[in-house]
This record gives C-alpha cells, structure tokens and sequence, in this order.
C-alpha cells in the first residue's frame, strides 16, 4: 500500500505541483478544496478523476482552515501519513485589507490541523509539514537569512505565519509530533497566481508583445527576493517529511534580484531591451532596442510589424503606480539553504533566467489564445490588480 498524503491548499501553485509529485511517487493524494461560486480547481484539473471510479488517487475534500471541526473530520477519515499545511491567504499586500482573517486562516488554521492530529490520537502516525516563509524574517536582521536569523515579520501576513511557525514547533516539542517548518523563500511558475509581481510581469509582457497591453504599472521596483522555480520547491517539502527527525529549514535558491531586474529579463527573453530612467514614482522604462530575429524565434513574425510599429509612436513600457506600494515593505531576502542542501540533499534545478523563460513561454501562449479570441470578434477583459 502507497503512503496517504493530506494537503490543504491544493488548488493552489505549490498544492497543485506537490499533488503532481506525490502521486508520481505511489501516494493517494487527498486534497482540501473551498467551495466557491466558481471552479476554482484549475490547477488541478489534469488530475481530476471521476468519483464513480473505484480506488482513486486523487481524492478531494471540501474544506476550510477556519472550520475545526470540518479538519478534524476529514483528517479523521482520511487517516493521512503526511499532511501539508499549504492553505493560507497567501498575498502579502491583500493581508493589510483583511489582517483579521489572514490571521484566522494563516495562524489560527494551523494550529486546528495540529490540534485535530493531537485529538485524533494520530501523533505517532501522521506526518505534518507547515508551510513557513521568508515573510517571517521581513526586516531582516541579517543577510543571507538562515534558520537562526531572528524573525522581524511586517505584514499581517508574516505576523500570522510568525504563530504557525512557532505554535508548530510547539506541538513537536510538547507532544512530540512530527511536524516541520519550511521555511520557503518565493517561488514562482507558470501556474503563479497572476497578482503576484513576478506572473504580472510575465502576463503583461507577453501581452505588451502582441498588442493586448500598453504599459505594465508596477509598485517598489527596488525590493529584492530570492526567486526559486515552484517545482523545486515542493521537492524540498516532501523530503522534510521523509526524515527521520522533524526539523525546520531555510529553501532558497541564494541568488536575490529587484524587481526592476526581473521585469529587464523578461523583456531580454523575447529580444527586447529596455531602460529604466526618472526617480521613485517617477521612474518609467522604454524600449531602447529590438533583436528582432530573437523576437521572432521567440514570439512570432506576424507579431513583429505590431511591436516596431509600437516602439516607433511610443516606446514606454513600465510606469509606476503607488497604489501598489505596501505600508511595510520587506526590502530585501536572501536565503541559505546550507542546511537544507547538506542534510536533504536538496538543491533546485532552475536558475532565474530557466524560470523566466518557462513563465514568458506559457504567458505567450496564453496570450496569444486571446489574440485570436478577438481576432475572432469576441470580447476579451484585461485585469488590472
Ligand atoms: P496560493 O495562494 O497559490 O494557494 C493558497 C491555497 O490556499 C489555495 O488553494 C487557496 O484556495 C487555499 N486557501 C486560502 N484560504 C483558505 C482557507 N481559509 N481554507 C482553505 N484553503 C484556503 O499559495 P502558494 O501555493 O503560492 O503557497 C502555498 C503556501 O506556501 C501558502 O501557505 C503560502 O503562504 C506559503 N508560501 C508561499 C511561498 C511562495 O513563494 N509561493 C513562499 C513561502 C510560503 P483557493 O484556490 O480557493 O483560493
Ligand atoms: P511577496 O510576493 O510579497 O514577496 O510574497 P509579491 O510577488 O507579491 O511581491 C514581491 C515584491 O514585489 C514588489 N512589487 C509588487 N508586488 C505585487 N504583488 N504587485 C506589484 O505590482 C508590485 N510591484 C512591486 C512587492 O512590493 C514586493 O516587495 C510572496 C507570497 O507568495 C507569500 O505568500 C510568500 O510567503 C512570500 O512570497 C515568500
């Protein structure tokens, strides 16, 4: 009989990703999903199987962090070797308009997954990995971060990561759970939720190239993470579980840029360059040069007389909007893996440049189905968050 993993968050990047690894390996995989008015399961649903089928893999659950008694039941019959607590109000600036029920979910929510594994007398079976994040350095005291750097969170985001972080280890060393801290620095892919800047990046150039988009609006161009492929990321979660001590570790790749830089790669990968010029709230880019056999490698040729068109009337690309500010901002992360890399043989497989590319690729093709969706007359909306 394969393990039986439980994750919360499922339909989210690293819940869809982590579900696609565990059940390469032989798991059953059962996974918590909210109800929504819409589907809200897109990430997963290659993995979909029908209920009528006996014997499935993938097994979901409606559920909510904020409903203990909803956990305890699922957890109860799902009976789960490993649960990944992935499930949270992941967006930073969105925690400064609702901190209250960022804290309920993202805080009080793990501590009802880890409670319901204690009540259930499941301590010795069930395996738990919480999501942790570099959030939880914010300020950060010291650069690189590793898992002794102090915590300094600024958002109601980190500050309710800060009780999942602690009150986990708590329950390691009270009732002596299995229960372990990623602590994971950002990580992206083609699947990033599209608000997040490195997805709004990639969509907005990719829409930029093929005439869906005029200019990208953008917040702190100046703040710094260290930016890991998702992929390689949820590598790093299962192996914490398959050790033999529970234990809390720093994932990062080690490499930190601004964002500012990420938005000139992304630009670089179809051949175009760009230049940032002006100060603070006034600082724009503009296309200063266009490679344009590279351009059509990457994008197209019928996209090409649209773009040199574009540069000739109007060549600024990236403007900023303070509305994206936050009112703390976390200015620079840096991870060290050391720890992770020698005692889980871990170590990530794609560079910035290979996770830039994967996403440009897919926002490319994304946004050239909406080109000819209008192409064909019908109405296409641009989000704008
Ligand atoms: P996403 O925002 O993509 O996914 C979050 C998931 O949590 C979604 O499935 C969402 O459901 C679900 N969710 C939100 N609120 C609730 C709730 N009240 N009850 C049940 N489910 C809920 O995040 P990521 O996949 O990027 O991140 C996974 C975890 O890792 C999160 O806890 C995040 O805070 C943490 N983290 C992420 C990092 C990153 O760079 N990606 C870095 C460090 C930590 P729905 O789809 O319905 O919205
Ligand atoms: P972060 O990710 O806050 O690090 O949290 P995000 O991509 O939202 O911001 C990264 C940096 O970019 C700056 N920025 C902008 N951010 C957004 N979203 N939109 C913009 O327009 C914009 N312009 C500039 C931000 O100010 C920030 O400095 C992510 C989440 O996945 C968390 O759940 C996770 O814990 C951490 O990463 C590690």
């Amino acid at each position: 009989m394969g393990k039986i993993a439980l994750i919360s968050g499922v339909t989210g990047q690293d819940g869809a990703y982590l579900a696609e690894f565990l059940l390469k390996k032989g798991y059953t995989v059962h996974g918590i999903k909210r109800r929504s008015s819409l589907f809200n399961t897109d990430r997963v649903d290659h993995l979909y199987q029908d209920p009528h089928i006996e014997n499935r893999e993938f097994i979901l659950h409606y559920g909510d962090l904020t409903d203990s008694m909803n956990l305890t039941r699922i957890i109860n019959d799902v009976q789960p070797d490993e649960i990944y607590n992935l499930a949270a109000m992941s967006h930073v600036k969105v925690s400064f308009d609702i901190p209250e029920y960022t804290a309920n979910t993202d805080g009080l929510g793990t501590l009802r997954i880890l409670e319901a594994v204690r009540l259930l007398g499941l301590t010795q079976k069930t395996k738990i990995y919480q999501a942790s994040t570099s959030e939880l350095f914010g300020a950060a005291r010291e650069v690189p971060q590793t898992e002794n750097t102090p915590f300094y969170p600024r958002s109601p985001y980190g500050v309710a990561k800060l009780y999942a972080y602690w009150i986990t280890v708590n329950y390691r060393e009270a009732y002596g759970l299995h229960a372990s801290n990623g602590i994971l620095f950002n990580h992206e892919s083609p699947i990033r939720g599209e608000t997040f800047v490195t997805r709004k990046i990639t969509r907005a150039v990719a829409r930029i190239v093929l005439g869906l988009q005029d200019v990208l609006f953008i917040g702190n161009l100046s703040s710094k993470r260290d930016w890991g492929h998702a992929k390689d990321f949820v590598k790093a979660m299962y192996l914490m579980l398959q050790q033999e001590k529970p234990d809390d570790y720093v994932i990062a790749t080690g490499v930190t840029t601004e964002v500012r830089e990420f938005i000139r790669k992304t630009f670089k990968a179809l051949g175009i360059d760009i230049e940032f010029t002006g100060k603070n709230e006034e600082e724009i880019a503009v296309i200063v040069n266009l490679n344009e056999e590279l351009f059509i490698e990457k994008t197209g040729k019928e996209f090409l007389k649209k773009i040199r068109k574009r540069i000739s009337a109007n060549p600024v690309v990236v403007k900023v909007d303070i509305n994206y500010y936050r009112p703390t901002e976390v200015d620079i992360l840096l991870g060290d893996s050391s720890k992770a890399r020698k005692k889980l043989s871990w170590k990530p497989e794609y560079n910035l440049d290979e996770l830039i590319y994967d996403m440009i690729s897919s926002d490319l093709i994304l946004m050239k189905k909406e080109s000819h969706i209008r192409k064909g007359g019908y109405n296409t909306f641009n989000y704008f968050e």
